[in-house]
């Protein structure tokens, strides 16, 4: 996660004769620092927000058996819609405030093309559904019943995606029916994963959104360049969070055109960052976004608005989980 040098200093500091291969440029560390040294460069790295560990393994062992990076990623994320201890994804996630769980899920491969559904119900696996939108239909977005119909067209069975678990914390939270979602807590557990395997970048996410939400509210997770961005020619990023700030500021596009300038993943994400907290200084610090990023080269790195956030990476099979600098060094209640 160290600095790299920006492609454009280079530029003012070198003649043009002297400019060396792009590749070796956005991987350069900055002078007085490491060697200059290509980390990740053609290894398979993946990324996802929170302590999705298993997720990612999965995703790894899937490309170790064969499989590109979506198809790797789609299982990573599969496995934790099926987790019905994950209160943010898929089965188990929390309803909205009538009582249905409505899903959202998007993914984007390393050509540009892009799948996504929202609103979803009694469909477990969104981000299936999602890939299926992105590679069998000539849209991006399926909503509502269109994206449920279009599932069981496709061989998808229906299933009831709210637990008693989830059931019960809705009746406790109807007693006041205060919307506010907590950092960290409901603004947790959506999983975003990008990944590079054999040189191709892709990325997915999903989410149940954001607990007791109005009917009908999509978050940042199905929108491309707010829950997800990827161009394979420079890096792919995903967020996590209260969606409504991505949305805004599309933020995952944002990271991935720094990245596009010579910003590192890390530096990437700080700036993005920045642009959110800069418009929100002077109100109430309770909304989180995180944000991670993974360019061409396979250099990782994240960063969120609140304190808080992690997420999982795996180099070569090796999964740690990283803490991610934050703007504001409190959440105020
Ligand atoms: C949303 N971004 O629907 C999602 C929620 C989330 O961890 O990330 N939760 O706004």
């Amino acid at each position: 996660m160290s600095k790299t040098i920006k492609r454009r200093s280079l530029l003012k500091l070198f003649p043009a004769y002297l400019v060396v291969p792009a590749v070796i440029v956005s991987t350069a560390k900055v002078a007085g620092c490491a060697p200059a040294s290509i980390s990740n460069a053609g290894k398979t790295v993946i990324l996802s927000t929170w302590n999705n560990q298993d997720a990612n393994n999965l995703a790894a062992a899937s490309t170790k058996n064969g499989k590109n990076t979506i198809d790797s990623i789609v299982e990573g994320i599969s496995h934790v819609e099926s987790d019905i201890e994950d209160m943010s994804v898929g089965k188990g996630g929390r309803p909205d405030r009538e009582g249905d769980v409505t899903l959202d899920s998007c993914i984007m491969d390393h050509k540009g093309n892009a799948g996504g559904v929202c609103f979803m119900k009694d469909i477990e696996h969104p981000i299936q559904v999602a890939r299926d939108v992105m590679y069998h239909t000539p849209h991006v977005l399926l909503a509502g019943e269109g994206a449920t119909k279009f599932a069981l067209e496709r061989g998808y069975t229906k299933t009831n995606l709210l637990t008693e678990a989830a059931a019960k914390q809705l009746e406790k939270w109807r007693v006041e029916s205060k919307y506010q979602p907590i950092p960290n807590i409901e603004q947790h557990d959506t999983i975003g994963m990008i990944g590079i395997h054999d040189g191709k970048l892709g990325g997915g996410c999903s989410t149940s959104g954001l607990a007791y939400k109005m009917q009908g509210r999509v978050g940042d997770s199905p929108i491309i360049g707010a829950g997800l961005y990827v161009d394979g020619k420079s890096g792919a990023c995903t967020a996590t969070g209260m969606g409504e700030i991505m949305m805004k500021n599309l933020s995952s596009f944002l990271v991935v055109e720094f990245m596009r300038s010579g910003d590192s993943p890390t530096e990437a994400c700080e700036k993005a960052v920045k642009r959110v907290a800069d418009k929100i200084k002077g109100s109430k610090k309770d909304q989180q976004m995180g944000l991670i990023a993974l360019d061409r080269d396979g250099n990782v790195g994240g960063y969120s608005v609140l304190p808080g956030f992690v997420y999982a990476v795996t180099i070569d099979g090796k999964t740690t989980v990283e803490k991610a600098d934050s703007f504001f060094d409190k959440i105020e209640d």
